[in-house]
């Protein structure tokens, strides 16, 4: 369906037969610019970043690329195109065609789900808005608004689901996802890692990297969902998502190799490096430790009876289902290690269903690790024998059977004392934060890019690295 963008809110949903949703989310509309104004990138209301704007879901050419006022750009509701006769992938439900509407036994855990992965979007706009004063370049700049403006779309994309689907409830809902605020006190966000402060670049391109990547396997679980809508509306997001993604595989590559460039010229010695005015491997290695763990978190639990219960009534699925032979695991088991209480380790035979988390996050973890292994290469390119490594999943994390356990970045259980005295050799300390908080001087001439981060191999839409970028008005 053609996308008219003569309407207050762009869709392929057909809005305008629907006038009691369209009015609703005409209403939602101002609140959203609202937030957007308090909450979003600050002080860049008149600014023109170079944005690239979804206007269909056709595979050849869904956006379309222009400088844009942020607060202008057209926030839009697009859903995949529907499969015929689909059905669903999974579960007890398998093989029966998908819902078009919210079955009721499903609704609240429907509901829930929905606002979880809606509270995460405008949490990522919240945790980042500083970061445009100190953008390193102009091309890193607009990055960050094009993540930024597609992060407000996949709030509207699920807030779009509960005002459609959810009545009342769902409306309610849709508001609280403005109320809530990352690091607030008060009303904090839903999941850890999205109360996290993002107050640097380092921090942010750890971020795109690992919680993007974690958005892409949760969405791409939802993307199996019986609830079709649901599902639609999660396929479409992934294609804004490689982006994000991108962003932060690119941005730590960068750093790595300018940190490489200054290695060759003083050394390795970490001081000597920072003198130099580039990020010492150590220094990348505990914000790496620091982001991949709170990201394993947003997996939740190895053993969740939650999982079990989304998995059984068709609700979420796993990524890429199709791939596995075993739709229903009703039966089998995963072996999970976990601390036996006294002192050491003791694997359990979790049910597959219940273990589903567990199975999920494994994926991801090797995903990861695939990353830090090409970051490698740059580092051994330049002759140097230090390698980057992805932590055991066990250290430094806040949720299920690891959750505060005295681990090291090895995976191994130690003293308490120990894991103290360790803590500032494997999580970014003041110090470290204070020294890469110095380097973020913004850099804003078209083709120039701040000195603690390489160049980018290539611009955005084929544009020359010295395009601007952004519009500084
Ligand atoms: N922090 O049974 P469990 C993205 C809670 S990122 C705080 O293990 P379950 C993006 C849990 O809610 C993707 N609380 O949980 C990236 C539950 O609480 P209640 C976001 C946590 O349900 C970058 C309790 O602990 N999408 O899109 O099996 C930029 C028991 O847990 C955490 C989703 O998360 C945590 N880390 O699994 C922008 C998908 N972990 O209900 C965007 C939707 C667990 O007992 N969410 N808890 O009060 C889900 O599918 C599930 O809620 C989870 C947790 C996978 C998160």
């Amino acid at each position: 369906m053609a996308i008219d963008y003569q309407e207050r809110i762009p869709n392929n949903v057909d809005l305008a037969s629907n006038k009691t949703l369209q009015r609703a989310l005409e209403h939602w509309q101002p609140a959203f610019l609202t937030w957007w104004r308090e909450m979003g990138p600050s002080d860049f209301l008149r600014s023109e970043p170079y944005l690239r704007t979804a206007i269909s879901v056709d595979r050849a050419g869904w956006a379309t690329f222009g400088h844009v006022k942020m607060p202008d750009y057209r926030w839009g509701i697009f859903l995949a195109e529907q499969e015929q006769d689909r059905r669903i992938g999974f579960g007890d439900e398998f093989g029966k065609p998908v819902w078009q509407q919210v079955p009721g036994e499903l609704r609240s855990t429907l509901r829930r789900l929905i606002v979880t992965q809606g509270d995460t979007e405008p949490a990522s706009v919240e945790q980042q808005r500083l970061l445009g004063h100190t953008a390193p370049s102009l091309y890193d700049l607009r990055n960050l608004f094009q993540v930024n403006v597609e992060e407000g779309r996949h709030l509207w994309a699920m807030v779009y689901l509960l005002h459609a689907y959810f009545g009342r409830d769902g409306r309610e809902e849709a508001e609280a996802l403005l109320e809530r605020h990352s690091g607030d006190a008060d009303k904090p966000r839903i999941l850890t890692t999205f109360n996290e402060p993002i107050s640097d670049w380092l921090s942010f391109f750890m971020f795109t990297f690992f919680t993007d990547r974690d958005g892409k396997f949760q969405l791409k679980s939802f993307a199996e969902s019986g609830f079709d809508p649901l599902a639609r509306t999660t396929r479409f997001m992934l294609t804004e998502e490689g982006h994000h993604m991108f962003v932060g595989d690119s941005g730590i590559a960068r750093v790595i190799r300018r940190t490489v460039e200054v290695m060759k010229e003083v050394g390795d010695d970490p001081d000597k490096v920072r003198a130099a005015g580039a990020i010492d491997l150590p220094t990348i290695q505990r914000y790496l430790n620091f982001w991949f763990a709170s990201s394993l978190d947003l997996f939740g639990a190895e053993s969740s009876s939650n999982a079990a219960l989304y998995f059984a009534a068709g609700v979420k699925g796993r990524p890429d289902e199709v791939k596995f032979e075993d739709h229903l695991c009703r039966d089998g088991a995963m072996a999970i290690d976990q601390p036996d209480g006294k002192g050491g380790i003791a694997a359990e035979n979790v049910p597959l269903r219940n273990a589903m988390n567990e199975a999920v996050r494994a994926a991801y973890v090797h995903e990861c690790a695939v990353g830090v292994r090409r970051w490698n290469t740059f580092i051994a390119a330049g002759g140097f024998k230090t390698e980057l490594i992805l932590p055991s999943p066990r250290f430094h994390r806040l949720q299920g059977v690891w959750a505060n356990q005295p681990v090291d970045p090895s995976g191994s259980l130690i003293a308490a004392d120990s894991y103290v005295r360790g803590l500032p050799q494997w999580l970014p300390g003041d110090g470290d934060r204070a020294f890469v908080h110095s380097l973020m001087q913004r850099v804003i001439e078209p083709g120039k890019v701040a000195a603690w981060i390489a160049p980018p191999d290539r611009g955005v839409n084929e544009l020359p690295l010295d395009y601007d970028y952004v519009r500084l008005n």
